[in-house]
């Protein structure tokens, strides 16, 4: 097990801290046509309304994967969790983790807003909000009934006899029973873990309001934010496959989907529609870092390119001209690609967030 240099240094500061987007770089850009992504309980109602209809349209759109027999790709919303499954053991615990999964949620809000007309930005959500508290978190805006993505599953019982360990805290575990996905049997059409033939689902949640309180908090924000360079960066943001040793990347995941929701299941998290809330904060965070040092971060890469494999036994690093694919929603993108969200050139990214976290 690594001791990382860092934990001992955070400072535990609860108060959130905000600043103005950093302009990245001297990219070409069209600040008119940047999309400017905002946290999601800072939406009207009518927006927040606008973009689970637009997830309701992807998620019923036909999909563009070539069938396959017992194809549980039927959506286009099931295009991206496709080639999620399909790619995980090469997208996580990886240098170009946090690249993919950048471009992976821009391709998403491209679709929202191509394929089913929604006008607005990707909304984020930040945990640190929430995670004051354990009560806190349960009441997250992001969770609520009405305006929100539903909440908890009903508790069931953990089986001792699994070889997976159990979240700490998990408190859930069976169907949604509010929210916009509440009573529907086939939301989910892939997974559990691997599986890409069509097993018909409901969308489960099995909320560790600990796990959340304990990883997702601004002092864990603030550790992250601190990190002097991406290799450390990305290190903290994914911390250890440990539940003792988490980061805020897995402090979501495990946060919400515990071990039976879909958000704790490494392959198929993305049938979870907060998936993408809590990814485009990650993203955020790591904009938050890239703009603290921009002439320096906006190239910063590094981490293998194979899982783990940090000794570099299997292979080299990570660098800018590593490639991304996101399947058929997408062409093909390099890691430098992406690195400046608010490049607005050719294929560039062109979005950016209302607010930043600073270091405090
Ligand atoms: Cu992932």
């Amino acid at each position: 097990m690594v001791a990382f240099k860092a934990l001992a240094a955070g400072a535990l500061l609860s108060t959130l801290a905000v600043a103005s987007p950093t302009p990245g770089s001297s990219h070409a850009r069209s600040s008119s046509s940047l999309l400017v992504r905002k946290e999601w309980r800072t939406l009207t109602t009518t927006e927040k309304a606008g973009y689970i209809s637009a997830v309701k349209c992807i998620l019923a759109k036909p999909a563009l994967t070539p069938p396959f027999p017992d194809s549980g790709v039927l959506s286009r919303y099931d295009d991206l969790v496709y080639t999620h499954i399909q790619q995980t053991m090469n997208i996580h615990y990886v240098g170009h983790f946090l690249a993919w999964h950048r471009f992976f949620t821009a391709t998403y809000e491209k679709m929202l807003r191509d394929e089913c007309g929604y006008t607005g930005a990707q909304p984020y959500w930040d945990w640190t909000l929430d995670a004051t508290s354990e009560a806190a978190f349960l009441a997250s805006p992001v969770f609520d009934p009405i305006t929100g993505f539903g909440g908890n599953g009903p508790s069931l019982a953990w089986d001792p006899s699994n070889p997976f360990p159990e979240v700490p805290g998990r408190s859930g575990g069976g169907c949604v029973t509010d929210g916009p996905w509440a009573g529907d049997d086939d939301v989910v059409h892939l997974g559990p873990a691997a599986s890409v033939t069509y097993t018909p689902q409901c969308l489960k949640r099995d909320l560790s309001p600990y796990f959340a309180a304990r990883y997702l908090g601004m002092n864990q924000t603030q550790l992250t934010l601190s990190q002097p360079d991406f290799g450390w960066f990305n290190t903290i943001v994914e911390g250890q496959p440990s539940f003792e040793a988490s980061g805020v990347h897995g402090g979501g995941h495990y946060g919400v989907g515990g071990n039976m929701g879909q958000m704790g299941d490494l392959y198929t998290s993305p049938a979870d529609p907060i998936f993408h809330l809590h990814h485009a904060n990650l993203d955020r965070l790591w904009w938050s870092w890239q703009s603290l040092n921009p002439s320096a971060r906006l190239t910063d890469i590094s981490g293998p390119l194979f899982l783990m494999d940090y000794a570099n036994l299997a292979g080299g690093n990570a660098t800018l001209s590593t490639p991304l694919s996101v399947g058929v929603s997408a062409a093909d993108v390099t890691v430098g690609d992406v690195m400046n969200i608010e490049d607005c050139g050719n294929g560039g990214l062109c979005y950016t967030y209302d607010q930043l976290y600073t270091l405090l």
